[in-house]
């Protein structure tokens, strides 16, 4: 596998740290040792997160084509698009963001504040958008592509999560080779990788990425879009085409990839009674926060296969965590009593 081919712009603070989830571990019996990787602290860029690792290699195609405006979509209180104002900003360039609404949620405050309040204070030019849920390509964004283009400006496009963009897979490779030489320091190796998935390339580069020590079927993807099948399909092509990109030397298969699709519910964006279990379990014994849309959602899907002994007793368990709280701002209501 080659990796180190392909061209990486560093905007993380390096390697992130792995740590025992011991209290969480305990509550739940003690069999199955839990550990987070903590991805959601991977760099000082308006509180990081997972596109920051995949946008280290959009980044130098970007400055290679001498694009000056980053433009990208997601819903209202996208991480994405907050991500993509933060590395605009550090890099000077301009960033327009159209933010459709994703999710049928309507706290007071919930196109002001949290993960679109700080792309507006990063000065991204943000763009609201009637349009429902969908991970595909949208006419909105091509749009806005094209008024870039009109102002004169030259437009980076990013899709949705960075995902479909060619090299949207490459930064989770590098998590999956970051992860091997911390197993080598720590002295043993991890039995599962818990990841939360919606518009794929976080497990796909995943699943590329272990697929080269056997594996890529211990990747368990948590589906957060309730629609499973359409992430599902997104994440096997995504694998497929970066597998290519890095010459791991085997055909990425389906069985490759496994997504668990009982814990997205009741939609995506809103969280289910087990999803806020998970959250508030986990903040009040690890005070590691988790928010309603992704990570709480792989959270219950974890916490649930441990108390259904779906892991093997003695297993090591790494709950990959990509960031996302900032959303917790706009569900305040449902958290006004803890
Ligand atoms: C997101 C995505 P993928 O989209 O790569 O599958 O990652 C899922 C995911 N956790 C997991 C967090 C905190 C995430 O933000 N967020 C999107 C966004 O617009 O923020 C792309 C959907």
């Amino acid at each position: 596998m080659n990796l180190a081919k392909h061209a990486r712009y560093p905007l993380t603070f390096g390697p992130t740290p792995v740590q025992p989830l011991k209290r969480l571990s305990a509550h739940l019996g003690g069999k199955v040792e839990l550990w987070a990787k903590r991805d959601d602290c991977n760099s000082g860029l308006a509180f990081g997160g997972n596109k920051i690792r995949k946008l280290e290699y959009l980044v130098p195609q970007a400055l290679a084509e001498g694009c000056d405006t980053l433009v990208s979509i997601g819903g209202i209180q996208s991480n994405h698009t907050r991500q993509v104002a933060a590395v605009a900003a550090h890099l000077g360039m301009k960033c327009l963001l159209v933010q459709e609404n994703w999710v049928n949620y309507s706290d007071a405050v919930y196109d002001r504040v949290g993960n679109i309040e700080m792309s507006r204070i990063m000065g991204a030019e943000v763009r609201l958008d009637a349009a429902g849920f969908d991970i595909g390509i949208r006419k909105s964004w091509e749009q806005a592509l094209e008024e870039v283009r009109a102002r004169g400006g030259k437009p980076f496009p990013i899709p949705a999560g960075a995902s479909v963009h060619p090299l949207g897979g490459l930064g989770y490779v590098g998590f999956a080779e970051e992860v091997r030489a911390q197993e080598a320091e720590l002295g043993f190796r991890f039995d599962y990788i818990v990841v939360c998935s919606v518009t794929g390339s976080t497990q796909a580069g995943m699943v590329v990425g272990f697929a080269a020590d056997g594996r890529a079927d211990r990747v368990i993807g948590i589906d957060g879009s309730a629609k499973p099948a359409q992430t599902r399909a997104q994440i096997l092509e995504i694998a497929r085409n970066t597998a290519q990109l890095v010459e791991l030397g085997r055909e990425i298969t389906e069985a490759d990839v496994v997504l668990d699709e009982r814990f997205g519910g009741p939609e995506y964006g809103l969280p289910n009674e087990g999803t806020l279990e998970a959250i508030r379990l986990s903040a009040r014994l690890e005070a590691m926060m988790t928010d309603p849309v992704y990570e709480g959602k792989s959270m219950h899907g974890m916490i649930e296969m441990v108390r259904d002994g779906e892991f093997p007793a003695g297993s090591r368990v790494l709950y990959a965590h990509l960031g996302g709280v900032p959303a917790i701002n706009a569900y305040s209501f449902i958290f006004r009593n803890g």
